[in-house]
């Protein structure tokens, strides 16, 4: 999964693509590379942002998803935690719903997704991002975020939408520490068991920086392409990354050992 910052101050990009004729050929440039799928964003989420009035994301997104949907072989997604927004983007063609709330945000999602047939994404987060990095303390980080996933996913089951339309996500950096970060990716067979397709978004986040030293995140690829790898290994079934040309190299000289691997074992 390639992401789009629709942008002025994402923290991972910073207004690259705040440009709607710069986020649609990101968008196919990405693609090309060989992202299946493109995640659409309007609302920068970074620890400490304010939200984003729901006119002004669906301004940001809607010609970009149009032009996408329109042009881009990918499956496109919409990166909201707004009912509203995620309706007018679906209509613009989106197939997905990536929800960094899991429903919380608005109780009209679930509904949605189901009466639209669409994919859902459902994200771990503790609090919202204004105060998330606020003093983060779990008792066993990868138990807690597995049974708030698996009890978001029964919410969705509930209101209609169909299992196989589910993906669920541990929200690495969305009020974790450190050390929350590389236990929720050593535990990710933990939240596979789940039997939902599980998403992994590491791409260029602060912890990469912590352990590489670099400060600024486009710097952060290696270090990004390292955590997603390992990701994949670890039964991540969804990578969601601002680089996809280094990532798809990496994974097809993985695929092909690990290939061999089975083959050997067979
Ligand atoms: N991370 C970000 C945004 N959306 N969605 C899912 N499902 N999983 C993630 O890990 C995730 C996400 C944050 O990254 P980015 O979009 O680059 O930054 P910003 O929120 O500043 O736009």
């Amino acid at each position: 999964m390639g992401v789009i910052n629709v942008t002025p101050d994402s923290f991972s990009d910073g207004g690259l693509f705040y440009d709607e004729a710069k986020a649609i050929e990101q968008g196919l440039a990405l693609a090309e590379e060989g992202a299946d799928l493109i995640d659409v964003g309007g609302e920068s989420t970074r620890p400490g942002c304010e939200p984003t009035e729901a006119g002004e994301e669906m301004e940001r997104v809607l010609p970009v998803i149009e032009a996408l949907a329109r042009h881009c072989p990918a499956v496109v997604s919409i990166d909201t935690y707004k009912a509203e927004v995620a309706a007018a983007a679906l209509e613009a063609g989106a197939q997905i719903i990536n929800d960094i709330t899991a429903l919380r945000g608005d109780k009209r999602m679930a509904a949605l997704a189901a009466d639209r047939g669409a994919g859902l994404i459902l994200m771990h987060m503790r609090g919202d991002p204004r105060t998330m990095q606020e003093k983060p303390e779990y008792n066993d980080v990868a138990a807690e975020v597995r049974d708030f996933l698996a009890a978001q996913a029964g919410l969705a089951l509930d209101a209609g939408v169909a299992p196989e339309s589910i993906v669920v996500d541990p929200g690495i950096g969305f009020g974790k520490t450190l050390e929350h970060n590389l236990q929720l990716i050593r535990d990710l067979p933990l939240l596979a068991e789940l039997g939902y397709p599980v998403l992994l978004g590491a791409s260029r986040k602060r912890f990469i920086g912590t352990l590489t030293g670099r400060e600024e995140p486009r710097g952060r690829v290696w270090g990004s392409v390292g955590v997603h790898l390992l990701g994949a290994a670890l039964g991540a079934d969804i990578l969601r990354v601002h680089d996809v040309a280094p990532l798809r190299e990496a994974l097809a000289v993985n695929d092909a050992v690990m290939l061999r691997e089975a083959h050997l074992a067979n």
